[in-house]
This record gives C-alpha cells, structure tokens and sequence, in this order.
C-alpha cells in the first residue's frame, strides 16, 4: 500500500489531467485531491497491522477470544463528483482489512479508476485484489450490488439509488450495505461573528467543486442583526467570482439542466434572486454562481439537493429556532455554526441532526475524521478508523480452558 500510494505522487499530473478532461474539475485542485488520495492510501497502510481482536473472560471454566477477519468481497461504487477522493477512501481502508475489492467508478468518470487500478499493479498487489470493472449502473452497478458471491456493498452517490442498491442486497444474499447519499446542509450565522470572513466561508460551502459536493453548506441561515450586511457582500464577492475553463469545457450537460431547472423553480415559487442564476456567457455548461433570498424553508430549493452553485439564504432570530429549521429536513449529512460564543456552538453542534458539524470552519476533513450521514443521507462512516472497521467481521472463538467436555 505504500508504495501505491507512492506511485500515486508520482503520477499526480496524470491522474488530475484524467480528472479534469472527465469531470470538469480545476486542475490546480485535482493536483491537491490526489496528493490527499495517496495520504489516505498510506493512513489506512498504517492501520492495516493494528488490527486484532479482544481476549474475553468467560463466565465459566472457558476462554474465548475474537478476531477480527475481512468482510470479503467488496463492491464499491463511487459518483462521479470526486473520483479520485472516493476511489481511495473507499479502498484505502477495505485494502487495509484485507478485503478484495471491485470498485465501480461513475460512468462518466471512468478514467483515473482505470488509471489508478493498474498503478496498484505496478505497485505489487496481487492481481484480482484491486477490480475496475467499468459501466451504467443499472447493468454494471446493480450486477454487483445483486451478486451472490459479493459480501458487502459501500455506496456513495443519490439518496434514490442508494435505495436501489439496499434493495437489491435484501432481495439477493443479505449483504450489508453502507449508503453515503445526498444532503441539504445547514450553514449557520449568527450576529457576532466577522462577516467579511463568514462571507467568504458561506461561498466556499456552496461554490467549491462548482456546488457538485454532498456536504455543500447549501442552506444558509444568517441572524437578522447582521443579515442586510452579510447579503450586500455575499453579493459583492459572488459576482467577482471566476467562472471559467478548468482546462476543458467538457462538463456534464445533465447535471447542467438539471441546476438550471433548480434556478426556475427558486423563481417560480417566489424567491428572490439576487445575482446568477443563468448560464454564464462561456462556451460549456457553465452556470453563474446563483444566491437566493426571500427563501422559504418549505421551497423545492431549500429542501432539495441541487448540486451546484445554489446558494438560499434564510433569516432567523433565535437558537431554538435555527436548530428546529436546520433540523427540518429529510437529509443529515453536515452542518457549519459560525459564532465565537461557546455556548451556542456547544449547543447547536449537539443538537443537529447530521453526521459532521463543523464549528467556525467547513469542509474540515481529514484521513482521521469519520465521515457520513444521518436520517436520509445514509449510514455507514467514510474516512476514520470507524471506515476501517465497517470492512472486519467479528468471529468469536471459545475453548475450554481445562481438557473438559461441555
Ligand atoms: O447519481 P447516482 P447521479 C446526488 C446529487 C446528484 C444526484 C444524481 O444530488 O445531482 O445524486 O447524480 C451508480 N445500481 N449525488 O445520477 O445515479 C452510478 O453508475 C447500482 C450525491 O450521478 O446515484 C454511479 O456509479 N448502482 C452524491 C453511482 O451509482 C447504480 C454524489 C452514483 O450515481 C445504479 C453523486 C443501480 N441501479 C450524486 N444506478 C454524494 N453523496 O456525494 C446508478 N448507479
């Protein structure tokens, strides 16, 4: 595993090319994700000689103890939005576990899969350990999630297939399946923060990765004492962002319609617009980073994930109030709280439901930090020691301790 991971630094300019021709990504950030990808690669290399069961003690004359074997094998199929980012943290830690894996890349990011499955060849691992099979997942995604032969299923992508693939293990041979699906998250301001430096924060959350993140901050409550200031330089500083070729106009033109269509239900239900929300004059699916106020917690634009630089803004007074309306929605992926008062960070990170809360930060992530879903974003954790484990399976073993017969 470490010398895959080394192999990824060296090949750092191929991989983020075949990213960015697939997905439209910045180059410049690709080059970043995937020297990331090779950190995760040698994190879980570093737990994979730490795991190990328990000695247990036995309420009678018997010892007894645990180990801590591989799942399997594993099906992985990962989105197109990351494809680096989820290649790795999905074999990283299933390598580690001494599972064999069949990862299923998004059939419109194929590329550094393949790219990356012939590097951990280079790098030693045994053929048939590290699988890319390619296609559509309705044939070659849901052959995997429906096999017989495959133990457990990790997905990451739409709430609507990751009720497919739950599915389809429960009518197949019962294998466990851990679902990273869609958000809609919270991005909470209150009055006494620095707004100059929130403003920025708030873009990032839903600009970053063009808004194509699952953890986008894409719901922003902003306290009435510092709204009007807070929208005037919201406004300012999403005009001047760049709107632009990240190397190759080649973009996916579904996801483009599909935020479109987004933009015209945000104005036929009333919202207000207050800067983008069209496509920007480029030649490509590009769209203007797009803000709404006036938005209204029961809109299609605040309650669904859209995928892209759709920002709705909402005012509110109190804490109780923001922690029931954040609260209010079907996903529970992330939340940001932007405040210097403890009290209240304390309070609303314990009080949301969602499986990251990130206090005066967002898109905190990191190789340690355990990462996934409440309620309707799914279940099973990314990243962490606790992605290690989702892989192992507990087998108990009992022995008498004496030569006695039981
Ligand atoms: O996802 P899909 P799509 C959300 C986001 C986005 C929407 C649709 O809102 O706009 O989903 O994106 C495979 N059996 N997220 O259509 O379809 C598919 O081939 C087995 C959130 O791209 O869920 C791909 O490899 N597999 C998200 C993967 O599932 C199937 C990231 C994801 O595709 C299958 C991406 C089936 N029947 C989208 N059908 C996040 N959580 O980050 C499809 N697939």
């Amino acid at each position: 595993m470490l010398k895959f991971a080394d192999l990824i630094d060296e090949n750092v300019e191929e991989l983020a090319a075949l990213d960015t021709i697939d997905a439209g990504k910045l180059y410049s950030m690709n080059k970043m994700e995937i020297h990331s990808a090779a950190e995760t690669i040698r994190y879980f290399a570093g737990a994979a000689d730490k795991i190990h069961g328990e000695t247990l003690k036995m309420s009678r004359e018997l010892q007894a103890y645990t180990l801590s074997e591989p799942i399997g094998v594993v099906g992985h199929i990962i989105p197109w939005n990351f494809p680096s980012t989820m290649f790795v943290m999905k074999v990283g830690p299933s390598l580690a576990a001494g599972c064999t894996i069949i990862v299923k890349p998004a059939e419109q990011t194929p590329l550094s899969a393949l790219f990356y499955a012939h590097l951990a060849k280079r790098a030693g691992i045994p053929n048939g350990v590290v699988n890319v099979v390619t296609g559509y997942g309705h044939t070659a995604g849901a052959a995997i999630t429906s096999h017989m032969d495959v133990d457990m299923v990790s997905f990451t992508g739409s709430t609507e297939v990751g009720r497919l693939v739950m599915q389809a293990a429960a009518l197949s041979n019962l294998k466990p399946v851990s679902l990273e699906l869609g958000g809609k998250s919270p991005f909470i301001v209150f009055d006494d923060v620095d707004v100059d430096r929130v403003v920025d924060l708030a873009l990032q959350g839903v600009l970053f990765n063009k808004g194509e993140i699952c953890v986008a901050g894409s719901r922003v409550f902003v306290q009435q004492g510092i709204y009007d200031e807070f929208i005037i330089k919201l406004v300012e500083k999403a005009k001047s962002w760049v709107v632009g070729d990240p190397f190759n106009p080649n973009v996916d033109k579904k996801q483009y319609q599909k935020i479109l269509s987004y933009i015209d239900i945000g104005k036929k239900e009333g919202a207000t617009l207050l800067t983008g929300g069209k496509p920007s004059d480029r030649k490509g699916y590009y769209i203007e980073p797009t803000i709404f106020v006036d938005v209204k917690d029961d809109m299609t634009i605040a309650k669904e994930e859209i995928f892209g630089p759709v920002m709705s803004v909402l005012k509110f007074k109190s804490v109780e109030e923001v922690i029931k309306r954040a609260n209010g929605t079907k996903y529970g992926l992330a939340a940001g709280v932007m405040t210097d008062n403890l009290n209240i960070a304390n309070t609303v990170s314990r009080s949301i439901r969602a499986g990251v809360v990130w206090i005066n930060c967002y898109f905190a992530f990191d190789n340690d930090l355990p990462y996934g879903g409440y309620k309707m974003s799914g279940f099973g954790r990314d990243c962490g020691l606790e992605s290690l484990h989702k892989y192992l399976q507990v087998k108990s073993v009992a022995t008498p301790i004496y030569n006695t017969p039981w």
